[in-house]
C-alpha cells in the first residue's frame, strides 16, 4: 500500500487513520462502513480499511486454526502474500515479467488435436479458458474457478519458471485515479506489462450485448492497436478471436477459435471505463451493498439489464483491444492475471465480513446464465482446468485462501 498512499497523497492522513495489516483481527478496532462513501479519497480509505480487516480476520484463523482443517498445513508462516503491482521493486517486476516469458516460450501440453494454435506453455491457460468460458461466467463457478484458475498460472511460473516473487494483482482504484497510462503495469516501460496499443484515431464505440438484455454502450480509448513498447511488445497472440467486440459495434471471430491465428497484442486502454465502473467508491459499493452471494456475483459482473459491466467488465472494458475484449481468450492478455488477483481480493475481502455466511456461498449453475438449464452448482462440483494444470478438485477446497490447497492473502 505504501506507494498507493503516495500517489494519492492528498489523503494520506485518512489511510493513516485505519488500522495497518499485521494486527490480530480481533483487536482491529474497524466498524463496517454503513455505505460506500460517494468521495473517492473516503471510498479509498474505507477500502484500506476494509482490506486490513480481511488481512486480520485471516490471520486470526490461521493464528486459531479454528477455520483449519487438520489436514491443511497453511500457518502464518507459509502464507504467501500477494501485493500490488506498484508495490514491487524494479527487480521484483523484472522477475515476474521474465517467468511469464518463460512460461510464453515453453512447449505446450495441449495437444494439437484439441487446439492447434495452442503454442505455449501460457496458452494451455488460454486454451482451457477459451474451452470453459460458458461454463465458468455467469455461473455458480465463476468466482471459485477463476480463484483456482490464477493459483495454478501462479503455480507455473514458479515450478516451470522458477519464480519467486509475490503474485500481483492489480488495483483498479489507483488506475481510476492516476489514469491507466500512469499505472506502473500499463506504462509501457521496461518495468511494465506493456503499455497502450498504437493509437488508431475515430473510433467507435464499444456495444456489449449479452442475450435480450438492452446493450450497453462503452466508449473506447486512446490506443487500439498493437502495442509499442514494454516486455511484450514482441508477444504473439495464438488463439482467438471467439467473440472479439471491436469499436463501431462490431464483433471479429473465427470458426474454431482454438486454431492457430499469430497476431500482435492490442491495447485500448480507457480510463473512463476504470474511473466509472471500478473506481474505490464502486469497490467498496459492491464490497458493502452486497449481501449474499448472488447480488455480489452479479453486480461484480455487471447486472444485466443495467447499464453496469461491473468491476469486473470494468478491468477487461478498461486495457481493451485483442483480446482484452474477447471474454473466451482474454487471459491472452498478461495483465488478465493481474486483473483477476483483484477480483479474487475483492472476494476475499467480502467473504471475511462474514466467514461463517460467506465463506462457503455459492449460487448458480453450471451454464452461462443457466442456458442451456443445468444443475446447481455445490461444493461438490468438480472443477478441472483441463491441460493448464492442477487437479480435479471439488469446489468446496476453492473457496477459502488458506482453509484448502491454498495459502496466501492480499495485503
Ligand atoms: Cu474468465
Amino acid at each position: 500500500m505504501t506507494l498507493k498512499a503516495l500517489s494519492v497523497g492528498f489523503f494520506l492522513s485518512q489511510v493513516l487513520a485505519v488500522p495497518a495489516p499485521r494486527v490480530d483481527a480481533d483487536a482491529i478496532p474497524f466498524r463496517i462502513p454503513p455505505s460506500a462513501a460517494s468521495s473517492i479519497p473516503e471510498a479509498q480509505s474505507q477500502l484500506d480499511g476494509l482490506a486490513s480487516f480481511a488481512y486480520g480476520v485471516t490471520k486470526s484463523n490461521l493464528e486459531s486454526g479454528s477455520e483449519r482443517r487438520r489436514t491443511n498445513a497453511c500457518t502464518l508462516s507459509n502464507l504467501s502474500v500477494r501485493r500490488e503491482w506498484s508495490t514491487f521493486t524494479v527487480r521484483q517486476r523484472k522477475a515476474y515479467i521474465d517467468a511469464v516469458l518463460c512460461l510464453q516460450k515453453l512447449p505446450a501440453k495441449t495437444p494439437s488435436s484439441i487446439a492447434t494454435g495452442a503454442k505455449s506453455r501460457y496458452d494451455d491457460f488460454v486454451a482451457t479458458h477459451v474451452q470453459q468460458t460458458l461454463g465458468i461466467h455467469h455461473t455458480g463457478t465463476f468466482l471459485a474457478w477463476h480463484r483456482y484458475y490464477v493459483h495454478e498460472y501462479d503455480q507455473a511460473l514458479r515450478n516451470e519458471c522458477s519464480y519467486k516473487g509475490d503474485y500481483p494483482y492489480w488495483d483498479w482504484p489507483l488506475s481510476a485515479v492516476i489514469g491507466m497510462e500512469n499505472h506502473p503495469i500499463f506504462d509501457g516501460s521496461d518495468t511494465s506489462l506493456s503499455g497502450n496499443g498504437k493509437p488508431i484515431p475515430n473510433q467507435g464505440d464499444i456495444v456489449v450485448r449479452i442475450a435480450d438484455f438492452p446493450p450497453v454502450n462503452l466508449p473506447s480509448g486512446t490506443g487500439g492497436g498493437c502495442v509499442t513498447s514494454g516486455p511484450f511488445k514482441d508477444y504473439v497472440v495464438n488463439l482467438g478471436p471467439a467473440v472479439l467486440l471491436l469499436p463501431g459495434d462490431k464483433v471479429e471471430f473465427r470458426p474454431n477459435p482454438l486454431d492457430h491465428n499469430p497476431r500482435c497484442l492490442k491495447r485500448d486502454l480507457t480510463d473512463t471505463v476504470i474511473k466509472k465502473y471500478a473506481n474505490a467508491t464502486a469497490v467498496v459499493d459492491l464490497i458493502l451493498r452486497s449481501k449474499d452471494i448472488e447480488s455480489f456475483q452479479t453486480t461484480m459482473q455487471g447486472a444485466l439489464g443495467s447499464d453496469s459491466v461491473g468491476v469486473h467488465g470494468g478491468g477487461h472494458f478498461a486495457l481493451g483491444g485483442d483480446p482484452g475484449r474477447d471474454v473466451f481468450v482474454s487471459p491472452g492478455d498478461p495483465a488478465f492475471f493481474l486483473h483477476h488477483g483483484m477480483i479474487d481480493r475483492v472476494w476475499w475481502i467480502w467473504q471475511s465480513l462474514d466467514p461463517k455466511n460467506r465463506r462457503n456461498a455459492i449460487h448458480g449453475t453450471g451454464t452461462f446464465l443457466n442456458q442451456p438449464p443445468s444443475p446447481n452448482t455445490t461444493l461438490d462440483t468438480l472443477i478441472d482446468l483441463g491441460h493448464a494444470g492442477g487437479s480435479v478438485r471439488p469446489m468446496r477446497d476453492l473457496m477459502s485462501t488458506t482453509d484448502g490447497p491454498f495459502c496466501y492473502t492480499y495485503l
